[in-house]
């Protein structure tokens, strides 16, 4: 394998470039019309635009990356996180073409795509799921008896759904009828299988995934688990390894569970089991992602595993090079999702320019970021900028890096969910890891966040040294004028006061 293709763009694009290139492997990368200056193009050997900004024109173009490919000679395509990288189509495509995917076999994703293929294949493996039906119901009336057996509260959950779309919790009978007819009309409308299924409700659990890793021989090795239940509307804001409530036998079984879910779909590569857990650690196997996620680097702190580079050996067809005695943890990490968003305002996706964009420095403190100070965020892709990691000898010591890295970290021009972050570091619930799924919705208030940075002075500083020296907009190539932008920029520091 002498040159990878990235089908991907900012953070992960690096990152995964980052192994290929330490492996002696060249890269290249693609990418949209918005992102002609963008890091993960300049950091590649090569790279090609495939289209206009809008993804489903350019990183979802399947055919038009695979013909960039083989003019380029690639012999694999890493695919990253979202975009093309649960696409069995795309999987099945580049086989055709003679190019290895870098990720499990079409079999894996087709199975653990669809939720109740996923239940059918695990069945056979003694694998804890929440009681419910393994099959589509479209019957209301079998739904009464299914939901009688059970007991209330049942969620309904379309088998095609996911990240939390298209569930509906029924608190009593009474409301299944309805709740049933609006659940497979709205699957029908979203996913166009109308599918659903009925499980008991879990109320307030904590989501915990445990990494896995596969080869094509057979061997399935677990890299134990991440807690990320401090979720918004389904997305992940900040997630650790190890998890506050694990105890040596828990991860022993929960860990058992997940290579058996791996290795009933024959998986290989890197992959993750997601559970849920109750306030009595019982915990029921939820869903497999067939995909590198967001939050790996925190696995990748306390195993001292490259997840990237374990990929590449795998899909060159090498056995694992660690084995389930060499997994050890080494401290703890945590990781803060920092979003273009503004916490004081729902998390409403901020657009904007990072007029100022400093890195926190330090032992144990990882950044894994696209964006360059000067650059806009487009308003085309996921708002995240960067994923703000630390690594301590403990969780309290990870916990105090955070903090600390939070307020080195100085981003001007939008909003971020950095304040946020500090505000959970700081919950007393948090720090004693009293945390599930409601977290956020039981003890945040945007209020919480009202108070006048100490960091601002020195931000303006920066803003007015930047005018002075007329580095404003060097990086889109217009001259702005430093007036402007300097009023832009005390604009953002009076509106915070
Ligand atoms: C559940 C549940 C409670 N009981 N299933 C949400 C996304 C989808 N992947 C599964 N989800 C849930 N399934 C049963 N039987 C609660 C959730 C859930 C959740 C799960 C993981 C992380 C955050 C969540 C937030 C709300 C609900």
């Amino acid at each position: 394998m002498k040159k990878i293709l990235v089908a991907n763009r900012g953070e992960i694009a690096l990152r995964i470039m980052r192994s290929a290139k330490e492996m002696g492997i060249k890269t290249v990368a693609i990418f949209s019309e918005a992102d002609r200056l963008a890091p993960h193009v300049l950091y590649a050997d090569e790279a090609v635009c495939v289209g206009p900004p809008p993804s489903s024109e350019s990183y979802l173009q399947a055919d038009k990356i695979i013909e960039i490919a083989k003019e380029l000679n690639v012999d694999a395509i890493h695919p990253g996180f979202g975009f093309l990288s649960e696409n069995a189509e795309f999987a099945v495509k580049l086989d055709k073409a003679g190019i290895t995917f870098i990720g499990p076999s079409v079999h894996a994703i087709t199975v653990m795509g669809s939720k109740l293929a996923a239940k059918e294949a695990v069945s056979k493996y003694d694998i804890p799921m929440v009681p419910g039906t393994d099959h589509a119901i479209e019957d209301v009336e079998e739904a009464k008896e299914i939901a009688k057996g059970i007991g209330f509260p049942v969620l309904i959950k379309a088998s095609a759904g996911g990240g939390g779309k298209g569930m509906r919790v029924v608190n009593e009978f009474e409301e299944l009828e309805e709740q049933m007819n609006r659940a497979i009309s709205e699957a029908l409308s979203s996913f166009g299988d109308g599918s659903v299924f009925i499980e008991r409700y879990i109320t307030s659990p904590r989501h915990i995934e445990i990494q896995i890793l596969g080869d094509q021989h057979g061997n399935v090795i677990h890299l134990c688990e991440r807690e990320c239940s401090i979720q918004r509307r389904h997305q992940k804001v900040i997630e650790e390894a190890p998890a506050v409530i694990m105890t040596e036998d828990l991860r022993k079984r929960m860990g058992e569970s997940a290579i058996k879910v791996a290795k009933s779909c024959g998986y290989y590569g890197a992959g993750t089991v997601e559970f849920l857990v109750d306030s009595n650690l019982e915990y029921y196997f939820l869903e497999m992602n067939t995909r590198l996620q967001v939050e790996h680097p925190i696995t990748e702190k306390i195993t001292g595993v490259d997840l990237v580079k374990e990929q590449i050996k795998v899909a060159r067809g090498e056995t694992l090079s660690i084995q389930q005695e060499d997994v050890k943890i080494n401290g703890h990490a945590i990781e803060l999702r920092v979003y273009a968003e503004d916490p004081t305002n729902n998390f409403l996706p901020d657009i904007g320019t990072l007029q100022t964009y400093i890195l926190p420095k330090g032992d144990g403190v990882r950044v894994d970021d696209g964006f360059r100070e000067g650059m806009e965020i487009p308003i085309y892709y996921d708002p995240m900028i960067a994923k703000l990691v630390v690594h301590g000898k403990n969780r309290e010591e990870a916990l105090a890096k955070m903090i600390l890295a939070i307020d080195d970290y100085k981003i001007s021009g939008i909003e971020t969910t950095l304040p946020f972050g500090k505000w959970v570091m700081q919950n007393e619930h948090f720090k004693s890891g009293n945390i599930d799924t409601q977290f956020i919705q039981k003890y945040f208030k945007p209020e919480y966040l009202d108070v006048v940075d100490e960091d601002e002075m020195e931000i303006a500083l920066h803003l007015a040294l930047q005018s002075i020296s007329g580095k404003l907009g060097s990086l889109d190539g217009t001259a702005k004028s430093g007036v402007k932008e300097n009023s832009a920029g005390s604009d953002w520091w009076t509106k915070r006061k």
